[in-house]
């Protein structure tokens, strides 16, 4: 899979991209990530892309101009066609669903903002998708996108070791995951579970279930389903 990372910070995805699994992910060549910053396209000398609102009001608006040539310039880098995303909190919401139907791709294209927002007509002419992570406002779509990245980069096959299970992964099964304990098997006066050294798989199994099915009642009745 190619991700492009469109931005005015681009600086702000190498530290992240860079590390643990999505680093392992791109020496076994399983991902490969392109930062792009705006300015680089910016229409006039002092490399701005922004600009007062019309209507008046606070803040700044991107331009439609340097973002639909950047994407159309980076678009041009490969010949695989992109899956465009726009980083917004008014876009449809990211979830696990969402992740996996990514994960499908050869190549995706993130735009990220910062001020209040884009010029509409982006829209129109790009006609991407918005996408928001959650009811909450970042001060710019940059963390938004590689959170995405994350949890879409996992999903590719190979990625993960075999010892990283995807398979009862929270999420996929509508439950919340099962309480986990390692060693010591008491510690602080707290006790494990005693059934988790029973042996019986069949019983620990039937107990895991139990208590996500718990946890997600508690927490999340939104997902859980009878
Ligand atoms: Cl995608 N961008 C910003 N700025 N804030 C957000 C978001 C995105 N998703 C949730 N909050």
């Amino acid at each position: 899979m190619r991700i492009d990372l469109l931005s005015i910070f681009p600086k702000m995805f190498a530290p992240i991209l860079n590390e643990s699994i999505l680093g392992i992910a791109q020496k076994k060549e399983l991902v490969e990530f392109f930062s792009h910053d705006i300015r680089d396209w910016s229409d006039n000398k002092h490399n701005k892309i922004d600009d007062k609102p019309f209507g008046g009001g606070p803040g700044m608006v991107m331009k439609a101009g340097p973002i639909v040539t950047a994407v159309e310039a980076v678009e041009k880098m490969d010949d695989i066609p992109s899956r465009l995303l726009v980083m917004s909190p008014q876009g449809k919401r990211f979830d696990q669903k969402m992740a996996r139907e990514l994960s499908t791709e050869k190549r995706i294209c993130i735009i990220c903002g910062r001020y209040e927002g884009f010029d509409e007509r982006i829209f129109e002419v790009l006609e991407p998708e918005e996408v928001s992570i959650g009811d909450y406002v970042l001060t710019g779509g940059e963390l938004a996108a590689l959170t995405i990245a994350d949890a879409v980069v996992r999903l590719i096959p190979g990625v993960l070791g075999s010892g990283d299970s995807l398979e009862s992964e929270s999420f996929d099964n509508g439950l919340l995951d099962f309480p986990q304990y390692t060693q010591p098997f008491e510690w602080r006066g707290i006790k494990a579970p005693e059934i988790l050294r029973s042996g019986n798989h069949a019983l620990i199994e039937k107990w895991r279930r139990e208590k996500a099915i718990e946890k997600t009642k508690a927490r999340r009745p939104d997902i859980f389903k009878d």
